[in-house]
C-alpha cells in the first residue's frame, strides 16, 4: 500500500515536471519615468514565454510608491506593493498572443509603466 502510494506520487511529480515554468522578477522604479525593471536593467522588458508555460512574476517594490501589476487578458492582477522591498507574486498559465502588462494605479501606465508579454506557440 505504501509503495503504490509512493509510485502514484512519483508519477504526479513526473507529470508536473513536464510543464515549463518561467519566472521573471520585475522591480518598480520611478526615476524620471515610471517602469518595471527587469534583472538586466531593461525597462518594461518584453517577457517571452510559450503557450502553456507556468509563468511566475515576482514584483518587487524598489521606489516606495504603491504599485500593482495587471494583465487583464490573462485575468492576472497582483496585490499592491507599498513599501521598499515588499514583494508579491502572480502565477498564471500563458495563453497564446501578445498582451500588455501594466500598473493600473492612476497615471502610472501613462507615465510609462507598461510592457508586454509575448506568448508563442510551442
Ligand atoms: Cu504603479
Amino acid at each position: 500500500m505504501k509503495v503504490s502510494a509512493f509510485v502514484f506520487l512519483s508519477l504526479i511529480f513526473l507529470g508536473l515536471g513536464t510543464a515549463h515554468g518561467k519566472t521573471f522578477t520585475l522591480k518598480t522604479e520611478m526615476s524620471g519615468e515610471f517602469a518595471f525593471v527587469g534583472p538586466d536593467g531593461t525597462k518594461n522588458p518584453s517577457l517571452e514565454v510559450h503557450e502553456g508555460d507556468q509563468v511566475e512574476l515576482i514584483i518587487e517594490n524598489q521606489d516606495g510608491t504603491p504599485h500593482i501589476l495587471t494583465i487583464p487578458e490573462m485575468d492576472v492582477k497582483s496585490t499592491r506593493v507599498d513599501t521598499v522591498g515588499e514583494r508579491t507574486i502572480v502565477k498564471f498559465i500563458a495563453k497564446k498572443g501578445e498582451y500588455p502588462y501594466y500598473c493600473p494605479l492612476p497615471g502610472h501606465r501613462r507615465l510609462g509603466m507598461e510592457g508586454k508579454i509575448i506568448c508563442r506557440h510551442k
